[in-house]
């Protein structure tokens, strides 16, 4: 049993045949060129239910501050691919909102097959840390299972779903990310700055849905109410999420592993950031600084690890 599903053997051994192949090769290449002075680039993936603002903190904290202008590289979540697929530019994302039963198992295949593109197309990066906006694991702890639950996908495709991932996620090192930071407003928050935003195939996303994924996210990234469930060290609790920012960010990073992560992670930090209150960043310089200084705080802390 894998911590996300059953693998299927036989199944997912040619899958990750040719994937080893081509990730051994590239293990390969990237020994010949790299010098021994140099140090990995580390990644973190920014979560956070629809419309929490993932892409406003990454392009308006990470570009725009001093702290983090020359360390980091954004990676936006590849919805421009989803919106325009093939010569025919088919929008797979708005098939599945207007259809989810018929399209939400071919819309998870595309959007796990274009994260492993987005990985590649940003490995050979220089800044010291690569920003990417969600992950594999979001899709699976979040998405996968509300589509799941609603029954958008049946039986037989999570299983098959489940018979692929844990295998091919194993032999795609470059998808595991060096920590996660969740960016956490309530579900109320986000579908008014869903309202606000106004993306076309949207429309029909309602507040019941984003609870559900505010649920899932919490589960999954936030599980402090509900006690540790035996699979987090978390050293003190963020009661006053909101105060904390002041505290050490030793004090603030917690580790997800287990049943949280995938069967070949050991345990991965992660840090919670506080996005209820709406914050201007066009203007309000010093929120801008504090929350890049939060992100650089938690690079360091990971770098010594
Ligand atoms: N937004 C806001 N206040 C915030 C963060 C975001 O009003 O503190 C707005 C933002 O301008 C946009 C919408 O909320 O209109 C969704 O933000 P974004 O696209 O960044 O969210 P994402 O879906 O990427 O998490
Ligand atoms: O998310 C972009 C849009 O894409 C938003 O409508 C949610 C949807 N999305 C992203 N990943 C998935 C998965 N894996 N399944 C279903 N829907 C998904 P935003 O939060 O605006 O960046």
């Amino acid at each position: 049993q894998s911590s996300v599903g059953i693998i299927h053997k036989n199944h997912a051994e040619s899958i990750t045949t040719f994937i080893k192949k081509s990730v051994d090769e590239e293990l390969e290449d990237n020994s010949i060129s790299m010098q021994p002075s140099q140090k990995k680039r580390l990644t973190f993936c920014v979560e956070g239910n629809i419309s929490v603002g993932k892409t406003t903190f990454l392009q308006r904290i990470a570009n725009e501050t001093i702290e983090l202008r020359d360390l980091v590289e954004v990676v936006p979540e590849p919805i421009n691919k989803w919106q325009d697929v093939g010569p025919d530019h088919f929008n797979i994302l708005d098939a599945f909102y207007a259809e989810p039963q018929r399209y939400a198992y071919t819309f998870q295949n595309y959007v796990f097959v274009t994260r492993v593109m987005q990985e590649r197309e940003s490995s050979g990066g220089i800044k010291p840390l690569r920003l990417m906006e969600r992950s594999v694991f979001s899709d699976r702890m979040v998405f996968v299972r509300a589509v799941h639950e609603a029954n958008w996908m049946n039986e037989m495709e999570i299983s098959i779903y489940d018979s692929w991932f844990d295998p091919v996620v194993s032999c795609l090192p470059g998808l595991i990310p060096d920590g996660f930071i969740y960016l956490r407003a309530s579900p109320d928050t986000c579908h008014k700055r869903m309202k606000l935003r106004k993306r076309a195939e949207e429309g029909g996303v309602s507040l019941e849905y984003l609870r559900d994924l505010h649920e899932k996210h919490e589960s999954w990234l936030f599980p402090f109410q509900s006690g540790n469930h035996g699979v987090l060290s978390v050293n003190k609790l963020p009661l006053h999420i909101d105060n904390s920012l002041h505290r050490d960010i030793k004090d603030r990073v917690f580790y997800l592993e287990g049943d949280h992560m995938h069967s070949s992670i050991q345990k991965v930090p992660a840090l919670v950031l506080d996005c209820e209150p709406n914050i201007d960043f066009s203007k309000d310089i010093e929120a801008k600084r504090e929350y890049a200084s939060q992100v650089a705080k938690f690079f360091e802390f990971v770098k010594k690890k």
